[in-house]
């Protein structure tokens, strides 16, 4: 096992088990799937063609704390293998193009589909950067699927980087594919955009997190279509449904906040949901990630479905006539009301729409100093003790900033009482970490109306990282020329120094250290 693919990564590596649960077996499972992929991508991009949604399926399953699941790994590892070889060989392929093992000892023992088979640890990191900004991509891309928006375009660069794996290709040759993948990131954004416009134009809005008496089901991730499925049919079923971390945004959308029984959220973020899922007493549905390995007193109310699984756990599998989610609702109907977690009310919505349709105030707070700066302090929460610097720091901003966040990384400072300016909210929580893209299309809009280029704007970047989502999302904003964004709590270990290097000098990257010294040098006091 060599996984180094989130913030938590043991260094060099998880080798022995990962921090976040996943074992050695799924690990090799992992591997073999993405090296399978890669030949799969090798033989369809020299016959002229491109991978397909299933592909983005099980790069998604892949990220971090999505499936724990070896028995689909295994169907998912057949089918690309049956589909691999049902294409003609090319001349002078990789050995990704034909491997094929016959057991689970094959692949526990296949030295070859683990990245550290990757002598060169230049290339070797370009590659896993690559390999990760992939993986966001394919979620990203993946949600919006569901809703119905392809592109074609988004495919083709996922079938290049895939099948680049084992072609002598230069550091150089390594770092464009990289900096292509935040461009076609950016597409990948707008796509899911676009997507999730199927239940309107998200409104600021506040979110009630007092639950009520009645049973609940706890809905997590980021899937809004499962959430809207699952409204629905729960409509006059006596019972309520609540949002937990990534799902917290769904309440700014029209076509969702219609819902008399979208009761509210439940909890914070991902990394506290063993102590606060516990207390929810009702069944949860985890949409994608983060899945932590449940505890005993919850597992038996853990379903999953899409890429998310974990073993033990019911799965609720898509269906042509939608999914099944009887036996959720019955259980549902058994449980207790949820313990109150005695939070506070939250705020959501500030997406592009609803910040840009306030642009003639936030201009002229500007004008008047009353706005001297923006920080963008969007991305992950994890659990690493580390992230009270986040906390820290948002406690630290001076009165006349305003932070623009997305992701579940908000939840290190949502909860405070930060104020407004002017009515200005002080936190504006554009959404999700898939609604991202609202802070590039907030930016780009006062750089327009200030004439000015994006790196002049009073607009500074402390991004917090924990999985490949994040990855994706830090080349997005690389490749549209953001410099000098600071990254934190610690930078990748994937990451060399020759790589580092390349990203401190040609975009100014630069590690979070202390709250003092940082709000020193993101221009905050
Ligand atoms: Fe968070 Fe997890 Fe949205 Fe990530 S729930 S950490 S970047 O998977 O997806 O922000
Ligand atoms: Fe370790 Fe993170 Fe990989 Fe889990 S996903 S094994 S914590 S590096």
């Amino acid at each position: 096992m060599y996984c180094q693919q989130c913030q938590e990564s043991k260094i060099p590596a998880c080798s022995l088990g990962g921090v976040c649960g996943k074992s050695k077996t799924t690990a090799a499972y992992q591997d073999a799937v993405l090296y399978a992929l890669s030949g799969l991508a090798y033989r369809l991009e020299a016959a002229g063609k491109t991978v397909d949604p299933f592909a983005a399926e099980v790069l998604f399953a892949t990220l971090t704390n999505v499936s724990f699941d070896n028995a689909r790994f295994s169907v998912y590892l057949e089918r690309i293998i049956a589909q691999r070889d049902r294409l003609p060989k090319v001349a002078g392929e990789p050995a990704e193009c034909s491997w094929n093992p016959s057991s689970e000892e094959d692949i526990l023992s296949a030295k070859e589909i683990s990245l550290d088979a990757i002598e060169n640890a230049d290339i070797r990191s370009l590659y896993s950067l690559l390999l990760f900004g992939l993986k966001g991509l394919a979620a990203y891309y993946s949600h919006a699927v569901v809703l119905g928006k392809t592109d074609d375009t988004i495919l083709s660069f996922i079938t290049k980087g895939l099948a680049s794996r084992s072609k002598p290709l230069s550091a150089d040759e390594r770092t464009a594919l990289v900096l292509e993948c935040g461009k076609v990131g950016v597409t990948c954004l707008a796509l899911l955009d676009t997507a999730n416009h199927a239940y309107g134009v998200p409104e600021i809005t506040k979110v009630n997190t007092t639950p009520g008496n009645r049973p609940g089901i706890l809905v997590t991730g980021h899937d809004l279509k499962d959430l809207k499925d699952l409204l629905q049919a729960t409509q006059n079923a006596g019972i309520d449904i609540y949002t937990h971390g990534e799902m917290l945004p769904a309440h700014a959308y029209p076509a969702l906040k219609k819902y008399p029984h979208l009761k509210g959220n439940y909890g914070t973020s991902w990394a506290n949901q063993r102590a606060e899922m516990a207390k929810f007493n009702g069944p949860i549905l985890f949409t994608t990630n983060c899945l932590v390995p449940p505890g005993p007193e919850y597992k038996h109310l853990v379903f999953t479905t899409g890429a998310v699984g974990f073993p033990g756990c019911h799965h609720i599998p898509d269906s042509p006539n939608g999914k099944d989610f009887s036996l959720l609702i019955d259980l549902a109907r058994r449980a207790a009301p949820p313990t109150d977690l005695h939070t506070p009310e939250l705020l959501t919505g500030c997406a592009h729409e609803a910040v840009l349709s306030l642009a003639g105030k936030v201009i002229e707070l500007i004008n008047t100093g009353k706005i001297r700066r923006f920080v963008v302090m969007a991305g992950c929460d994890g659990r690493d003790p580390a992230r009270s610097y986040y906390t820290e720091f948002a406690k630290a901003l001076p009165k006349d900033t305003v932070i623009l966040t997305a992701g579940c990384a908000k939840y290190r400072y949502n909860a405070l009482d930060l104020g407004d300016i002017d009515g200005i909210p002080r936190v504006l929580d554009a959404g999700q970490c898939n609604d991202s893209y609202s802070l590039v299309v907030i930016a780009l809009a006062l750089a327009d109306a200030f004439k000015c280029g994006v790196n002049e704007l009073p607009i500074s970047y402390n991004i917090a990282w924990y999985e490949q989502k994040a990855v994706l999302v830090l080349l997005a904003l690389l490749s549209l020329g953001v410099k000098d964004i600071m990254l934190g709590p610690s930078l990748p270990t994937f990451v060399t120094p020759a790589v580092l290097d390349v990203l401190v000098k040609t975009f100014g990257l630069q590690p979070s250290t202390t709250v003092d010294a940082d709000l020193q040098t993101l221009k905050c006091v």
